[in-house]
């Protein structure tokens, strides 16, 4: 007699951040697409949330902060072993810009946020996963830049340096992965509705939805869906580079606000 496991050969995407914004929507398109996933982020709550709305296969969700080396390594290291053996698709998207103004009057608590979460942590999750991706050629290493990775604009310095590093780290990984097969995708949006500018501003709720005035800005279900085609093209085809920008957005800093 031979037995049918429903989950067996289930191919599963790790996601940094998927308490709120890109990471959530991330993973919702991509259990539409029918992958398992393991879900990332420090407000566990909400990911306790998301995971009873998500049912169609597993998921998993444990309480991380990026920036934790030993507590990144022991969440992988802790996967069961049939997800482990099976992790196709790791989503770099935990980050967040904390500020904005001249660097001198920056807080280095600030900068240190940027740096640790959005270089540092993206680092420590790279390193920790692509042993398992290289299992698998023609996984993907998706990671969530910006167009503060492609230029600068006034005030965002340091987060701009984060996102330049990201751009870079991609580009090398793009390298280092060639002989696995590993496909490597920087997307690197403009400005998306999410809770990005309320951490940005500390809370600051009418700072924060002042970003968004005048035009339409990009929603996380943009970059969600941008996501679900990169995994989606053909095993020969790699999206390396993706800049997606509201229509009213022409570079890092012009927009057209009515
Ligand atoms: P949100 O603030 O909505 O989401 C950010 C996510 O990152 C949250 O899930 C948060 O989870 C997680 N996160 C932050 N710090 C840590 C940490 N130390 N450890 C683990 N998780 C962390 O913003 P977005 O969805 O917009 O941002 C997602 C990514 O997209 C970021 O890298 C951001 O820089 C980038 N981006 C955003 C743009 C925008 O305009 N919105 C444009 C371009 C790029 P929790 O707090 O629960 O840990
Ligand atoms: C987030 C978009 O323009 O605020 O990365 O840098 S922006």
């Amino acid at each position: 007699m031979r037995f049918f496991c429903q989950f067996c050969s289930m191919k599963y995407a790790i996601i940094t951040g998927a308490s709120s914004g890109f990471g959530k929507a991330i993973a919702q398109d991509l259990q539409q697409m029918g992958y398992g996933l393991v879900l990332l982020a420090r407000r566990f709550e909400r990911l306790k949330e998301l995971k009873q709305t998500l049912n169609s296969t597993p998921v998993l969700i444990a309480e991380l902060d990026v920036r934790d080396d030993k507590q990144v390594n022991d969440i992988i290291k802790n996967l069961p072993s049939e997800v482990a053996e099976n992790i196709f698709i790791l989503i770099n998207n935990a980050g967040l810009a904390v500020g904005r103004g001249p660097l001198d009057e920056g807080l280095s608590d600030d900068w240190n946020r940027m740096i640790d979460t959005n270089v540092k942590g993206l680092l420590n999750v790279s390193h920790a996963v692509i042993p398992l991706l290289k299992k698998h050629p023609f996984s993907h290493l998706i990671n969530i830049s910006s167009i503060a990775g492609k230029e600068v604009y006034a005030g965002g310095n340091v987060y701009c340096a984060s996102k330049h590093a990201v751009d870079a780290l991609s580009k090398s990984m793009r390298i280092d992965l060639l002989p696995y097969q590993i496909k490597v995708c920087n997307i690197a949006p403009g400005a998306a509705q999410t809770e990005f500018s309320l951490v940005r501003f500390k809370g600051d709720m009418q700072t924060a939805q002042s970003v968004y005035d005048g035009y339409q800005a990009l929603v996380a279900q943009d970059i969600a869906q941008t996501v679900s085609f990169v995994v989606s093209r053909p095993d020969h085809v790699s999206m390396a580079d993706i800049t997606i920008m509201p229509t009213a957005q022409a570079n890092g800093s012009l927009f057209y606000k009515k």
